[in-house]
């Protein structure tokens, strides 16, 4: 190993999770790409990824970049963590493994398959109820909102008391993965009771039967996990699957809103519209960041990083990272987007994505049949978070078929 020393370190005193950063990334992003593979974050003595190239490779090394020890800023080896750590994406190899079996053949594609067919009908009636009351609405209230959580909770298998919560509870856990800063204060008084409705939506005992969280009882009554283990697997499909998809959609809504040319293309092939949700996955990355924790002394691109320290891999940023990418910041459906870091990649790559693509893919079909063009019509808002690229509304004005 090089002797620390000689190596350079290039620094950067920029907040990731400042307001101004938060509200438009991209400058920091570039900054960042363009100061190394590794740049020091002097705010938080932790260090920064940015080019695809590193983002990736740290991504496939889970045991030099471990997650069990959080994959937010807070280092579980010192600081205990707010809820009970998931098994999924706060775990390693070996305790990671069978949670994660158990999760990727339920949400398998085969699996999910007859799923995305009942999702059509409601998608239908979701675009036809709203269309009767109107040409404008909000794309992201009315469309990215409104359909996960008309087809996810069912498809989990939850009551319908404490729906209400899964926004707010996600929400939270994603700005905890950030710094102590004003949105986790503001999200703070609300986790008792968040937490608690959340953890009531887990037990055995009122989720349906044939959805998702019963079949991850089923998986504890075939000895694949413990009992102890269930409630905190239907807890991540809860966290992770609702905040992600609905920014997910309002990421393509928008791409499609101000690329109209885009737009045409789907409506010419509704088969595009897998690509366009990665394509939107890969521009906007809901996911913007994730922390990993080294388990040793190594160099990365000629800086010396120390063990123990906080990595925080910027997923949009490799997404968009020029270095890989040929014009990153276009939407452009003839690219083939595959290969983006949106959800993650190794072993922890989004055990969801199927379920995410198949409710885009069911949306959009239903939109490109009906809706000849749409148009941003108002101020847009973008909804800040420590982790998520999010909107708050995106007002759209349309023309149908
Ligand atoms: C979980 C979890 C929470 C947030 C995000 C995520 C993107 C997983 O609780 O397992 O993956």
């Amino acid at each position: 190993m090089t002797t620390p020393s000689i190596l350079s370190t290039p620094v950067s005193d920029v907040d990731p999770f400042s307001p101004g950063v938060l509200e438009d990334p991209l400058p920091f992003q570039a900054e960042l790409r363009d100061a190394g593979a590794v740049v020091h974050l002097s705010t938080y003595d932790a260090y920064a990824m940015g080019r695809y190239e590193q983002v990736k490779a740290a991504l496939s090394d889970w045991q030099t970049f471990q997650s069990a020890a959080g994959v937010g800023l807070s280092n579980f080896r010192y600081e205990k963590p707010w809820r009970p750590p998931s098994l999924l994406l706060e775990a390693d190899p070996p305790h990671h493994d069978a949670p994660r079996a158990v999760l990727s053949k339920i949400l398998g594609p085969r699996e999910i398959r007859r799923l995305g067919e009942a999702w059509a009908a409601d998608a239908q009636s979701l675009v036809e109820d709203l269309l009767s009351k109107g040409t404008e609405f909000d794309a992201v209230v009315d469309l990215a909102a409104a359909f996960p959580l008309r087809v996810f909770p069912d498809a989990v298998g939850i009551p319908q008391a404490g729906r209400e919560n899964l926004l707010p509870y996600g929400d939270h856990v994603f700005n905890a993965f950030g710094p102590h800063n004003e949105l986790v204060a503001k999200g703070a008084p609300r986790v008792p009771e968040l937490s608690a409705s959340i953890a009531a939506q887990c037990a055995r005992g009122v989720l349906a039967p044939g959805g998702f969280g019963a079949q991850i009882w089923a998986a504890a009554d075939r000895g694949d996990i413990t009992e102890a283990q269930a409630p905190l697997i239907v807890r991540s499909l809860l966290t992770a699957g609702v905040d992600t998809t609905v920014n997910g959609l309002a990421a393509v809504l928008y791409a499609f809103a101000t690329n109209p040319d885009q737009w045409a293309r789907l409506r010419e092939n509704p088969a595009l519209a897998r690509t366009a949700f990665d394509e939107a996955v890969r521009l906007e990355s809901p996911v913007q960041t994730f922390f990993r924790t080294t388990t040793r002394d190594i160099e990365v691109g000629g800086t010396f990083i120390p063990e123990g320290k906080k990595i925080l891999m910027f997923l949009g940023s490799a997404n968009r990272d020029p270095r890989r990418w040929e014009n990153p910041d276009a939407f452009d459906l003839s690219r083939d987007p595959s290969g983006h870091v949106g959800f993650g990649f190794g072993i922890h790559q989004c055990v969801g994505q199927h379920i995410a693509r198949m409710e885009a893919a069911t949306l959009l079909e239903v939109l490109a049949r009906r809706v000849t063009s749409f148009n941003i019509s108002g101020p847009t808002r973008r909804h800040h978070n420590n982790t998520l690229r999010a909107w708050e509304s995106l007002p759209v004005s349309i023309r149908t078929a």
